[in-house]
């Protein structure tokens, strides 16, 4: 059989052959440049979801696309088994950029977060003296971490866990943005309490102002480790380089991925200080591909250009307008517009049915976006995104809102 090019082959292909484990708008996608894709037949839309914040710096970034290429040419993969020599100033780069003495590796999201809680668990045993198999990890309601079996086992997202058991123990929930809470969940067994500082899955969730603070304030006093997750929320996407530094927390563990990545590639770290950190020695814990060279190379680039063309004061700015002017449609199905930089979440009136209905008007007119829970519209292009296409997009929010 040939290989299909027409959208309703596409898509048929999908149906009979994809694991349907996701739900996606009937669109398929052939190319795309800066905030703009194009489908099969040749529509164009602005991608206002940026595959979840890993597009901050947009569609083939020229200097990204051209360390890659360059990378090609050289070397791809070496394992840990050798070093390489992109692997050093790439981990050097990003420890420099946030603050930490060390970086380690990895690929996904996910297995950034793995590693996240196996240094603090060990931390918890070997530094704090929790009693063996004992640690505890404090998480927040509503959380997304990512979708190995232990994360999903502290997701409260029902359909995330059902069925997946016997799930991994030592993690406590507590409600998101309550820090009495925080402070009640605290034991002696507790070794940290995770969090992304702006809930992103969540539906686009704010913490109250000073939480995030307080939170590290908390840990400070009991010798809890603070691990941020700012997979979806770092790199600028909130209007700062990190989201933490709007209540200016250096978290002691801070987990990245997605952007890093570039658009290109899957890249993700787990950054501490040696005290942490060095709770890995040789052969504990790795990956085959973490590190690898072309990894390393794209990760390099995507940073530079994150930092050269100041993309979080883009977010900041764009997305403080691109708030106000959503709120000022004044549409009578929106409840909310809520949001940090260029992460915005549009809540929709229960009593004008759920979320999905618009993404799909939305997308006819040219504007990719997606529900994020039943009620939320997220609005999250690429941070490189040019005002006169967002002024666009308003106009066509503006009808499918009215
Ligand atoms: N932490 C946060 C805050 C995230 O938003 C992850 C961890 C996991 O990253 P990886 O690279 O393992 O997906 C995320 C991911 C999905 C999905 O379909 C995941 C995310 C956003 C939207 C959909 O699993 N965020």
């Amino acid at each position: 059989m040939t290989t299909p090019t027409t959208t309703v082959d596409l898509l048929s292909e999908v149906d009979q052959y994809s694991a349907r484990n996701y739900l996606p708008l009937p669109i398929v996608l052939e190319r795309g440049e800066g905030e703009w894709v194009w489908d099969v037949d040749g529509k164009r839309y602005l991608d206002c979801l940026a595959a979840y914040s890993a597009l901050n710096q947009g569609h083939r970034h020229p200097a990204i696309i051209a360390a890659a290429r360059k990378q090609l040419d050289r070397l791809t993969l070496t394992s840990r088994a050798f070093h390489n020599d992109q692997m050093g100033p790439f981990l050097r780069e990003v420890c420099e950029l946030a603050g930490y003495e060390r970086a380690l590796p990895m690929n996904t999201g996910a297995e950034a977060v793995e590693t996240a809680i196996k240094a603090v668990r060990r931390w918890g045993y070997r530094v704090k003296g929790i009693p063996a198999d004992r640690a505890e990890i404090i998480v927040c309601a509503n959380n997304f971490h990512g979708r190995t079996t232990t994360i999903v086992s502290f997701s409260t997202e029902e359909s995330y866990r059902e069925d997946f058991g016997p799930l991994t123990p030592g993690f406590v929930v507590v409600p998101f943005g309550d820090i009495d809470a925080l402070a009640g969940a605290i034991t002696p067994n507790t070794a940290a309490f995770m969090v992304e500082p702006l809930q992103g899955e969540g539906g686009v969730i704010v913490a109250p102002k000073g939480y995030l603070a307080g939170a590290a304030e908390l840990c400070r006093e009991h010798n809890v480790l603070l691990v941020a997750d700012e997979i979806q929320t770092g790199l600028g996407r909130t209007g700062k380089m990190f989201a933490c530094e709007w209540e200016g927390v250096h978290p002691d563990v801070l987990v990245l991925g997605k952007a890093l990545g570039g658009g290109v590639y899957p890249v993700s770290v787990m950054l501490a200080d040696a005290p942490v950190m060095d709770m890995f020695a040789p052969g504990d814990h790795g990956s085959t591909f973490g590190g690898n060279p072309l990894g390393a190379a794209v990760g390099r680039a995507a940073l530079k250009v994150l930092v050269d063309e100041r993309l979080e004061k883009r977010a900041q700015e764009l997305g403080s307008w691109f708030m106000d002017e959503l709120r000022a449609l004044g549409s009578p199905h929106v409840e909310e517009v809520r949001g940090q930089g260029l992460m915005i979440g549009v809540v929709i009136k229960q009593s004008s049915g759920t979320a999905r209905p618009f993404c799909e008007a939305l997308a006819h007119r040219g504007i990719l976006c997606k529900e994020t829970h039943e009620q939320v519209i997220r609005f999250a292009p690429p941070l490189t995104v040019a005002k006169e296409a967002l002024e666009w997009a308003l106009g066509e929010v503006r009808e499918v809102l009215k």
